[in-house]
């Protein structure tokens, strides 16, 4: 039986707390992450149809909540071999909330996925063989022990004249480099094959490494998570249980 079906083992657990990530090997199977490469090679080169698809062109080529529209994705949203890891590191029951899948390494600056999801953390499923070529994650070992930079820090709130992206560049990544300084510790760059799952807390510091090779694909779809019990949440999008149940928790008002 594999760590995936029986959960962490106390070691993994003890290592995903200190450090803030944790890589599970070979989740998925190289014939699983071809066919599903396939398919989004397919719906990128118009082969295959499937009303919703739409790529942004922000860091990296990637899609944004596939999941809602395309049930390959939240079937591994979802996917049953996540269920116990994602368990033990929250200590409960998680909720999957938000998916991107990247064609290409993103070479996002550093930041904190808990500015944007409260309470989350991600599986982060490598569709190929990731390393320096590509872009991989870049993360700060044990950040997720230090500050979190929240949005009383760094209002998402925008000043007279600025975009989200100025907010980004200007405010928000400048306060993360910041905390990086401070920790004053390694960052290492995250190199998986294809089936290979990073699970990392939401307040680990991280982003995409710079891309040796520009144009070669990355193929991995992120996925978030929050805990079922979390009540910091202010998005009207479903959250999605294991069984395949979901729930709407937040009606914007008007
Ligand atoms: O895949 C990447 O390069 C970045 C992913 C990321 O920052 C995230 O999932 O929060």
């Amino acid at each position: 039986m594999t760590s995936e079906q029986t959960g962490l083992t106390s070691a993994q657990k003890t290592f995903y707390q200190e450090n803030g990530y944790l890589i599970l090997e070979n989740v998925l199977s190289q014939e699983e992450c071809q066919d599903f490469v396939a398919h989004m090679e397919d719906l990128h080169k118009g082969h295959k149809h499937l009303e919703g698809f739409f790529q942004q062109d922000k860091y990296g080529s990637r899609t944004f909540n596939q999941h809602l529209y395309d049930q390959r994705v939240l079937d591994l949203l979802i996917d049953p071999r996540l269920h116990k890891p994602l368990s033990d590191c929250f200590d409960g029951e998680p909720e999957g909330i938000q998916t991107m899948h990247f064609y290409e390494g993103s070479e996002h600056p550093f930041h904190q996925d808990q500015y944007y999801l409260p309470d989350c953390m991600s599986a982060w499923i490598a569709m190929v063989r990731v390393d320096e070529d590509n872009g991989p994650l870049v993360v700060q070992p044990g950040s997720n022990r230090g500050k979190l930079v929240t949005k009383k820090d760094v209002p998402m709130t925008l000043l007279p004249g600025e975009t989200y992206e100025l907010q980004q560049h200007n405010r928000y990544f400048p306060a993360v480099k910041e905390v990086v300084r401070e920790n004053g510790t390694e960052v290492i760059q995250v190199k998986v094959n294809a089936g290979d799952v990073i699970l990392f807390d939401g307040k680990l510091i991280h982003g995409g490494a710079q891309i040796l090779k520009p144009g070669t694909r990355r193929h991995a779809l992120a996925c978030h998570y929050i805990p079922y019990a979390s009540e910091n949440w202010e998005r009207d999008w479903p959250r999605f249980s294991f069984d395949g149940s979901q729930r709407v928790l937040y009606q914007p008002l008007g």
